[in-house]
């Protein structure tokens, strides 16, 4: 994919729950250390080693919005003692304002701005170790049992959102990429677009989104909005495609709103929707493993401890979606079942302190530790023990070290959004040749398909997977890794904050060509003075969502008697041409307005009418065409409950708007595709998507080629076509450029502007009435006793 440089930003603004920093006290000694962890490693990275021109500037003053701490604010109230660039070691650096924003020299030539955002610890306690912890993690992770709904819990989640959205208020230029990240900020995007219409916000997820199954476990309006609130954002990114669908899906069955594979559109504005996976700093892994000095001592000293036995290696933050009681006990079952392997092997697992002031969490380091201390108990000689557990931080090196000796990288979580050590460990694989074996449900398991993947619960594939990965021969290793290495080395961490941000930029082109237009009063004016003052004037009305409100039931939306008087009204002015212009077939068309003084344009074209005259039919009158496609159609009817096929003279129509949203959605996309692939190779026939409805009709004709032939007909110093179709597009693409063209509904549209609702449209036909009046008072004023005009 190419990469654009972005140049419609001029600074990017970080949002995240947590800075990027915090302090620690060592002996007295405040020190700043960078936190561990997927986003920060990976801003970090950027900002440290992104080489391209105009993404360099953009990543080297970062603005970064995140909660702040009581003891960060101490520190900067008293000024720490400057020293250089943080990487991972505890560094300390300046604080230059002790209010509010604070820069801090975080990499070299790199300035951090902090923005604290405040949040007080009993809303916090609610926001973060409530909804963030209790529900939206294990709900996400697929541990809908452990997911705790508390009302309460959602009051200070939509408080903690809106806490950030003051704080970036205080903030936010126009020319702003404004980067919202994770699940702890679901309702900021929105908060943001509710001040800042014209912002550009991206969003990323880093956990998975769940299938909409899990998704619908929330009660309605939490669920409600936070789709709403992420479709605040420019540009929602997920690090798998799963992730993405599953994502849309919800928004289409719980919003109703249509989407397409990577798209929707929400209030009239384009969403883009689309897989990011996030990538690592090969370069800085691979090279550590390759070259490092430091890490070269450290993989000594596990070697010495070692004496030629293999090693497993694994390394995760203590939670339970890690699968690490399922991964001991699997370890345990490879020993029953292959003690070929006994005083060959040890398992050293590496779990990094987390969240253990939570019972839960204790409990969960508790019964590590029982197991841990059983099977070693159970299988441990004088010179072996099977299992080294430490509960305990790496530093850099110390990790790179463990990743490049041990045999086997075993990450098996029982769900991860993607798991930036799976990748690491290829990554750092430069002597030993390691085997990776993966989590399926792991999202990195989608890019890394040379891994041995196997289900996380499932022990047996795990040993045998082990055993795999022990026994396999050096060749085939290399292959596997190389072939792994060559994907995490092209799509890093850089193409990955790259691609979003060309993305976004993308996004914001495709806004301006969709750009929804919507009719002010000013607008409405300025079209009722041209009306006023034309003297010929073309006047295109759709029916169905136009005319009359869009119904289920096709029959039942019949114009009511209001809207026939209107038609008369508009066309009594001889003026005024009026066309009806419909997809309904000529016989609906002829019941209710057949008597009227207006012209009739039916089944998009293929049939037309003068006032007073007779139906001209402009195609072609072959049907056998029909007895091919019909029964396609029956099969999706019996397929898909709600949907119906309406026969029309000149095509086949597939109704889908009584199907559930999504089903019918997904029938239509099928459907079109089996017709298309169907008439690809005779031009006879097109498929036409409609609002809630495939059609195939005879070719040559639409609703665009009718209007323009009107048009061109007669002379019109005065055009307007409303409609709320796609169909209708064609009309508003096909007219002269002077044409007046309203799209309804606040959606895209090649169309000039944007009514609201089909309420509106009696309205603006009353106020054409009106102005027939005036018009005939004034000709009537300009035309003298005995006729002639003055
Ligand atoms: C989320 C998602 C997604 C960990 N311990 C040490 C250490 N680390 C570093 C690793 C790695 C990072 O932290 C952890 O990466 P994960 O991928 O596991 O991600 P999380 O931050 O837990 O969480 C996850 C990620 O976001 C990115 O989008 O992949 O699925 O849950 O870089 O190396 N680094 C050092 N010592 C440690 O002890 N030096």
């Amino acid at each position: 994919m190419r990469i654009i440089t972005p140049s419609r930003f001029k600074r990017i603004v970080i949002v995240s729950y947590r800075l990027p920093f915090s302090i620690v006290v060592k002996g007295g000694k405040k020190t700043i250390r960078r936190n561990q962890g997927g986003l920060v490693s990976a801003i970090a990275a950027l900002s440290e080693k992104m080489t391209d021109a105009g993404s360099t500037e953009l990543f080297k003053k970062i603005v970064w919005v995140g909660k702040s701490s009581k003891k960060l604010q101490t520190v900067n109230a008293r000024r720490i003692a400057s020293a250089k660039g943080l990487s991972d070691k505890p560094v300390s650096g300046v604080a230059n304002i002790s209010n509010g924003p604070v820069s801090h020299p975080y990499a070299e030539n790199t300035i951090y701005q902090l923005v604290p955002v405040a949040i007080k610890r009993s809303i916090d306690e609610k926001y973060y170790g409530g909804f963030c912890n209790d529900c939206i993690w294990p709900l996400f992770h697929y541990f809908p049992s452990l997911a705790v709904h508390d009302e309460s819990y959602f009051e200070n989640y939509i408080h903690a959102n809106k806490l950030f959205a003051e704080k970036l208020k205080t903030m936010v230029r126009p020319d702003d990429f404004i980067w919202v990240h994770d699940y702890h900020l679901f309702l900021l995007p929105g908060f943001i677009r509710e001040a800042f219409p014209a912002a550009t916000i991206g969003f990323f997820l880093h956990i998975p989104f769940p299938s909409f199954e899990i998704f619908r476990i929330m009660p309605k309006h939490w669920r409600n909005s936070i789709l709403r609130g992420m479709l605040g954002a420019d540009l929602i990114g997920f690090h798998t495609n799963d992730y993405s669908q599953y994502f849309l899906r919800s928004v289409s069955r719980l919003l109703g709103l249509e989407t397409t594979m990577n798209s929707v559109t929400a209030d009239g504005r384009f969403v883009k929707v689309d897989a990011f996976p996030i990538g690592i700093d090969y370069d800085k892994f691979n090279g550590a493993a390759m070259n490092s000095r430091e890490v070269k001592e450290e993989e000594q000293k596990i070697l010495s401890t070692l004496q030629n036995k293999k090693l497993i290696f694994s390394v995760d933050r203590l939670d339970y979606t890690k699968g690490l009681v399922n991964r001991i006990e699997a370890f345990e079952y490879f020993l029953e079942t292959h003690p070929q392997w006994m005083e060959k092997i040890v398992f050293n697992m590496v779990v990094i302190p987390s969240r253990d002031s939570i019972p839960q969490y204790r409990n969960m380091k508790r019964e590590i530790e029982a197991i841990v201390g059983k099977i070693n108990g159970k299988y441990a000689t004088m010179a072996w023990r099977p299992i080294i557990y430490q509960y305990k931080s790496l530093s850099f090196n110390e990790l790179v070290a463990h990743y490049n000796v041990s045999h086997v990288g075993l990450i098996t979580p029982i769900r991860d959004g993607m798991n930036l050590v799976a990748k690491e460990y290829v990554a750092c694989q430069v002597t030993g040749k390691g085997v990776l074996i993966l989590s399926e449900m792991a999202g990195a398991s989608s890019e890394l398909s040379e891994a041995i993947l196997i289900n996380p619960t499932n022990k047996q594939e795990i040993a045998t997977a082990i055993n795999k990965a022990l026994t396999m021969s050096l060749i085939h290793r290399t292959v596997l890794l190389t072939r792994m290495q060559k994907h995490i080395k092209n799509y890093t961490v850089f193409s990955w904050a790259k691609e979003i941000l060309a993305g976004v930029e993308a996004v914001k082109k495709e806004q301006e060509i969709r750009r929804v237009n919507i009719m002010t009063p000013a607008i409405e004016s300025a079209i009722m003075t041209k009306f006023t003052n034309a003297s010929r004037r073309a006047i295109f009305l759709d029916y169905d969502g136009t005319l009359v409100p869009f119904s289920n039931i096709p029959e039942l939306a019949t114009p009511d008697t209001p809207t026939i008087k209107q038609l008369k009204a508009l066309a009594i002015n001889p003026t005024n041409s009026v066309v009806l212009i419909s997809g309904r077939d000529k016989n609906f068309l002829e019941e209710w307005f057949g008597t009227l003084n207006i012209h009739l344009i039916a089944e998009h074209g293929a049939f037309q009418k003068s006032p007073g005259g007779d139906w001209l039919c402009n195609i072609d009158p072959d049907q056998s065409w029909k007895s091919t496609f019909a029964p396609i159609f029956q099969r999706y009817t019996d397929h898909c409950n709600g949907s119906f096929i309406e026969e029309k003279f000149s095509s086949l129509a597939w109704h889908y708007r009584n199907s559930p949203a999504e089903t019918g959605q997904l029938y239509a996309k099928e459907l079109k595709e089996e017709i298309r692939a169907l008439v690809a190779h005779e031009n006879k026939l097109h498929v036409l998507e409609g609002n809630m409805v495939i059609e195939l009709k005879k070719t040559g004709y639409d609703k665009g080629i009718a209007a323009l032939k009107f048009v061109s007909d007669h002379i019109f110093d005065f055009i307007f076509a409303i409609g709320d179709d796609r169909t209708d597009e064609d009309i508003f693409r096909s007219l002269p450029p002077n044409a007046i063209t309203i799209k309804i509904g606040i959606t895209s549209s090649i169309a000039k502007y944007n009514l609201a609702t089909q309420n509106d449209v009696s309205r603006i036909i009353e106020r054409f009435i009106e102005k027939n009046h005036s018009i005939s008072e004034k000709s009537r004023q300009n035309v003298s006793p005995d006729g002639t005009a003055r």
